[in-house]
């Protein structure tokens, strides 16, 4: 039994704009002070966590203030051990970015969209990181003739062939990751979603060094189940890192901390992520605007910490005899034996004389296998 103490080889990681958000939203202003990174740095060090990451305007927004910020931001790594695991850049906030950027329509756009990644990839390369990713936030459109779709899916991975050259030609220790998401701020988003997005860099010059970055509540927005989607996304080989919140189903994007929201799906979560994903547990999420500036390090405090608790009920469940006894009765395992044996061929399967009715008649039994799952997580077992 742990105590839920967050430790360096948890490997937690927040993005700066996590914490750091001042709580505008298309009702409303801040209602936060802007947050110092290095004060997020050593809040975030104090809390447990391992590590941050963050966009391009997050750490240096004003070029003139560029070295000196870079200097803070460096003595502050240093002093607590906090490492940078992920950058990213920022290619939604500033109006230029309007239409997208390395797909807006207007090639001028594109062309400094382009210029922008490659600036910041200089810097994450600089400061450690090893992913970096990219959410095409505004890469979409609210009407159907205003973007033409493959011409954008073609200009897309034009710009990820160009960064995946770039990389390998500066010999940088850097992979990108792409983060789905249906739709938010644009009324359709391009990549919507995991499978989308694996079909997309299929299709890229370099496969090899693009991965994807899912978050919980964009799965979530779309109806999906995040469990099955970086299930899928693990069995590809493309879980370069993942983006931890909390959704409440279809409906805006809620950037709830870890937990909230679907705490079953939460539970299956980090069951298909343990023993299966050894990178950064990367927190993106928003700190409610109810909260004031010290209910920002509880939040952040809570996501860390209900990792930890899903870790332990899952772990409990995986060693629960019964739960062993239940997926037995379930043939979980069955569904690792190959169709057909080592040897046989189509042949033996037509050969084969079966009764579909008595199969029929046996039962599955996955409801107690999930109702020991569910007594796992209300802490009755
Ligand atoms: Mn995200």
């Amino acid at each position: 039994m742990t105590d839920y103490t967050p430790r360096k080889e948890d490997k937690f990681s927040f993005g700066l704009w996590t914490v750091g958000w001042e709580g505008v939203d298309v009702f409303g202003t801040a209602v936060r002070a802007p947050l110092d990174p290095v004060e997020a740095v050593h809040r975030l060090n104090d809390l447990g966590a391992a590590a941050v990451s963050f966009h391009d305007d997050d750490l240096v927004p004003d070029d003139a203030a560029r070295q000196h910020q870079l200097e803070r931001f460096g003595k502050a790594l240093a002093e607590t051990g906090m490492v940078v695991e992920m950058a990213t850049t920022n290619l939604f906030s500033h109006p230029v970015f309007k239409d997208g950027g390395l797909t807006a329509n207007d090639r001028s756009v594109r062309r400094y969209a382009l210029q922008k990644v490659l600036r910041n990839v200089d810097l994450a390369a600089e400061l450690g990181a090893t992913t970096y990713v990219l959410w095409g936030g505004r890469e979409g459109a609210e009407s159907g003739g205003s973007k033409n779709v493959g011409a954008a899916l073609d200009r897309y991975k034009e710009s990820m062939d160009l960064l995946c050259a770039y990389v390998r030609e500066q010999n940088y220790d850097i992979r990108f990751a792409i983060e789905p998401k249906p739709n938010e701020p644009r009324g359709d988003i391009l990549l919507p979603t995991i499978g989308h997005a694996i079909a997309f860099i299929n299709d890229l010059a370099d496969p090899e060094i693009v991965g994807i970055n899912p978050e919980v509540g964009h799965e979530q927005m779309a109806g999906l189940n995040y469990a099955h989607g970086i299930a899928q996304a693990l069995w590809h080989g493309k879980l370069f890192h993942i983006d931890l919140n909390g959704q409440h189903g279809p409906r805006f994007d809620q950037d709830l901390r870890f937990g909230a929201g679907n705490l079953r799906e939460a539970f299956w979560t980090v069951d298909t992520l343990q023993g299966r994903y050894d990178g950064f547990v990367h927190f993106d999420y928003k700190p409610p605007r109810t909260e004031d500036a010290e209910g920002v390090w509880v939040t952040a405090a809570a996501c860390m910490r209900n990792y930890l608790i899903l870790r332990d009920k899952v772990t409990a469940f995986r060693a629960d005899p019964d739960v062993v006894e239940a997926l037995a009765a379930a043939r979980v395992d069955e569904l690792s034996q190959p169709t057909l044996a080592a040897g046989e061929t189509l042949a033996d399967v037509r050969a084969e004389v079966f009764d579909p009715d008595a199969l029929a008649a046996r039962g599955l039994a996955f409801e107690q296998l999930d109702q020991l799952a569910m007594e796992h997580l209300l802490g009755v077992r």
